[in-house]
């Protein structure tokens, strides 16, 4: 159901604390950690400690904790010292998701391009 944790999901096992991450930050509602395969000198995630598959159906679900997950990039990037970041959410394959419980990517420390590949 949505908003439970789901068996399955390797986010839902981060919050959990079953599975290990390199923890930044962690609220009520939820977490950032670093990503394993990094694609920028900072690239941290910031995901809801609820199972929502993408960040649409969170937003729609749980606007609070919507806002909260731009709340906490935003405190991600000035605990990196970031001047300039980006902010993605990759939503459905053809974007590039591969992790189907709702995270913002926080990218920066380099130059970036414009448009996305
Ligand atoms: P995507 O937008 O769904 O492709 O992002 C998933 C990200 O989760 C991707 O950048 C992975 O490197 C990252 N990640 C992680 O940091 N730790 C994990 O245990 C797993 C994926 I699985």
């Amino acid at each position: 159901m949505a908003g439970e944790p789901q068996d399955d999901c390797l986010f839902c096992k981060i919050v959990g604390g079953h599975i290990p991450a390199t923890i930044v930050r962690e609220t009520e509602t939820t977490v950032a950690f670093r990503d394993i395969n990094p694609q920028a000198p900072t690239h941290i995630l910031v995901i809801p400690k609820v199972h929502h598959p993408d960040a649409a159906s969170l937003a729609a679900a749980e606007p609070g904790i919507a806002a909260d997950i731009l709340r906490e990039a935003g405190q991600v990037a000035e605990g990196e010292k970031l001047d300039s970041y980006r902010i993605v959410f990759n939503t459905g394959t053809g974007a590039g998701q591969t992790v189907w419980h709702a995270h913002a990517h926080v990218l920066g420390g380099r130059g970036m391009e414009w448009p996305p590949g």
